[in-house]
């Protein structure tokens, strides 16, 4: 077996003067099993209250302080900023770790996002999208370090207009990049596209399954379908979408199911942007089941998020299920939720399910197939 190389991480979080502690530390857990996704050791995490971060080093000289014995003492190798953060900030704080460790990374939110994309990226189109994600979020830091860098290499006064051509042959060289992968991706859209029309010629009805990351999509697609994908206790397992024909209800040549990559809280838009084309399948679906984990404490919260990436993909029209799934999860002290979950939901219909165990995935598949002859 490979075996793979671990990394030790910290994490530093800016909260406002008046979030409490536990509440700041409530916050980081979604952040720490990215980091256990990515392979990585959260070694712990550093919380500063401030109004906002500080413009150089995003957090304060004292805090730098602290944050470099721990670096020195714990071994890090990844530092965590939880934030989009600007150029400078990220230049200014890796400079300021070498002295600790001279290989150190630095990482925001959407680098983390990325990185652990690229791991699970197994299909070309899955890799291209990443690159060009990579791209938009990489581009500003490219030409925010390039203007403090061209201005000072200017020098002396009337230099500023060197600088700046500089930096604008660079936006545009960048540009030219970002518009040939674009174009690549483009090609592999329209190609999808076709494979959709094509179904819909064929009065082929399709339906996809949508959720937060770890819902469950995934475990119900293999119950659905037959197949045996990988669904583990990770986040982003999946990230493109795979199709896969709906058994059990008798017209299994003219239904289809897709499995599709998790949404997540704060993805960056360039990132929903690129993911697109793996979502076509969902913008395209005639029904769609809406995975969320019941036994999950923040599942209101996760179920908002999925329904903003879904009317922002333009798939908020499409007829849709609420599917509770992991019921088997939910101890018999909750069990009263069932009743709360229908009533808070009560504008879609709502299913309670568990791919594990087995429970009501018939019912389910009837709901799908009554569902899809309206
Ligand atoms: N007990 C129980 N566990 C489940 C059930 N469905 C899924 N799981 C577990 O939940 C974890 C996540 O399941 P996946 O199916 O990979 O979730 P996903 O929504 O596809 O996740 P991503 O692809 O990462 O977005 C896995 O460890 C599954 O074994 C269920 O009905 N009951
Ligand atoms: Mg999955």
């Amino acid at each position: 077996m490979q075996k793979t190389q671990m990394f030790r991480s910290v994490i530093i979080d800016v909260v406002s003067p008046n979030t409490n502690v536990a509440q700041a530390e409530r916050n980081l857990i979604e952040l720490k099993s990215l980091i256990k996704t990515y392979g990585s050791i959260d070694v712990g995490h550093i919380i500063q209250h401030r109004t906002k971060p500080d413009k150089d080093t995003f957090i304060g000289s004292g805090k730098l302080q602290e944050l470099i014995e721990m670096v020195t003492n714990k071994k890090i190798d990844i530092l965590i900023l939880n934030d989009i953060v600007k150029p400078t900030q990220l230049f200014h704080i890796t400079e300021r770790l070498w002295v600790a460790n001279p290989d150190i990374k630095v990482w925001d939110r959407v680098d983390l996002i990325l990185h652990i994309f690229e791991k699970h990226a197994q299909t070309t189109e899955a890799r291209l999208q990443i690159e060009i994600a990579r791209m938009h979020h990489m581009g500003p830091r490219i030409y925010g370090l390039g203007g403090t860098y061209f201005s000072r290499q200017g020098g002396g006064i009337g230099s500023k207009g060197v600088g700046e051509t500089n930096i604008e042959r660079m936006k545009r060289h960048w540009r030219t990049l970002i518009k040939k992968k674009e174009d690549e991706l483009k090609k592999q859209l329209e190609h999808r596209k076709g494979q959709v029309d094509h179904r819909k010629e064929q009065g082929v009805r399709h339906v996809a399954l949508v959720g937060y990351t770890n819902a469950g999509k995934t475990a119900l697609f293999n119950v659905l379908t037959g197949r045996n994908k990988i669904s583990e206790d990770v986040l982003f397992a999946t990230l493109s979408s795979t199709v896969g024909r709906l058994k059990g209800i008798g017209h299994e040549n003219n239904l289809l199911v897709s499995d599709t990559i998790g949404f997540i809280q704060n993805l960056p838009p360039a990132l929903i942007q690129t993911f697109k084309s793996t979502l076509l399948d969902v913008i395209h679906a005639d029904l769609i089941l809406h995975v969320v984990d019941i036994s999950d404490e923040l599942r209101d919260r996760k179920i908002d998020v999925v329904q903003e990436i879904v009317y922002e993909i333009g798939a908020g029209k499409i007829p849709q299920i609420l599917v509770f799934t992991k019921a088997d999860l939910l101890p018999e002290e909750r069990w009263s939720e069932f009743e709360a979950v229908k009533k808070k939901y009560a504008a879609f219909p709502t299913m309670f399910i568990s791919s594990t165990e087995d429970i009501n995935i018939k019912k389910l598949t009837d709901t799908v197939s009554q569902a899809l002859e309206k």
